[in-house]
């Protein structure tokens, strides 16, 4: 739970945490990238894609992990994708889907691996929301997004996920999304249920990311933009870690 907690520390102390996303498919220079993200106001960088090409993730955490100065976080699109070299794994749930595999399936065949690791996990409902063109994640996960406007199926989705003992909601737009998450949506749903929630995809500007976090959001993840880059780093952090400074009117 020790990632948990320095999650949830952060959010309570800063207003939100900030997220980078590393995509193994998308990065060449990993240490010079993590490094400067870790010393430059990232809290945490989560290690995932949903299409990896690469043939090892493991060597690619451990490169990822001996730079980083901040907790390494994997973000999962199957069970191939489990490493020793971080600290905890986002145990995701895509409980907006209706495919077995990404509820439940892929899920069972990696957990004997997370024990033998010692991982911690951080069980997490993962939602996804229609950002105006097909994601990597839906395409690949045969999944329908919850359409944009469709609050009240967000807001249910979210609710059973609460219910079932997740930590976490991510409403996840898809990296690259034409359309950020709704911050209407964000609002309701932060209103709606109790435990903090993630939002990522297509948050490309600082403005933006704060306006999630203005919403109700507790963790943002930026990939894309950071990767091709990664000096907004500081920016985006001012955006993100919003307490003690004046929201806008
Ligand atoms: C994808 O939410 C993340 O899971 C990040 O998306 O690459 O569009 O920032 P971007």
């Amino acid at each position: 739970m020790k990632t948990y907690f320095y999650l949830t520390h952060l959010f309570n102390t800063l207003g939100a945490a900030f997220l980078a996303l590393i995509d193994p498919d998308k990065c060449d220079k990993v240490e010079t990238q993590v490094k400067y993200m870790s010393t430059n106001g990232v809290d945490a960088i989560l290690v995932g894609g949903s299409t990896i090409g690469s043939d090892n993730f493991n060597d690619f955490m451990k490169r990822v992990k001996s730079v980083s100065t901040v907790p390494v976080i994997i973000f999962p699109s199957s069970a191939m994708q489990v490493s020793a070299h971080a600290d905890a794994i986002l145990f995701l749930s895509l409980i907006s889907g209706n495919n077995p595999q990404y509820l439940i399936s892929e899920h069972i065949r990696a957990s004997p691996m997370i024990k033998n690791m010692g991982l911690e996990t951080i069980p997490t409902g993962y939602l996804l929301i229609e950002s105006g063109n097909i994601t990597s994640v839906a395409f690949m996960s045969h999944t329908m997004p919850i359409p944009r406007d469709k609050i009240d199926i967000a807001k249910y989705n979210a609710l059973a996920g609460e219910y079932l003992g997740m930590k976490f909601i991510y409403l996840e737009a898809g990296s690259g999304a034409k359309h950020s998450v709704p911050t209407e949506m964000i609002k309701a749903i932060n209103k709606y249920i109790s435990i903090p929630i993630i939002v990522g995809g297509g948050i490309r500007t600082p403005d933006d990311a704060h306006s999630k976090v203005e919403a109700g959001a507790k963790i943002i993840v930026i990939g894309n933009v950071l990767q091709k880059k990664v000096e907004l780093t500081k920016e985006f952090a001012n955006a993100i870690h919003i307490v003690g400074k004046v929201s806008k009117p």
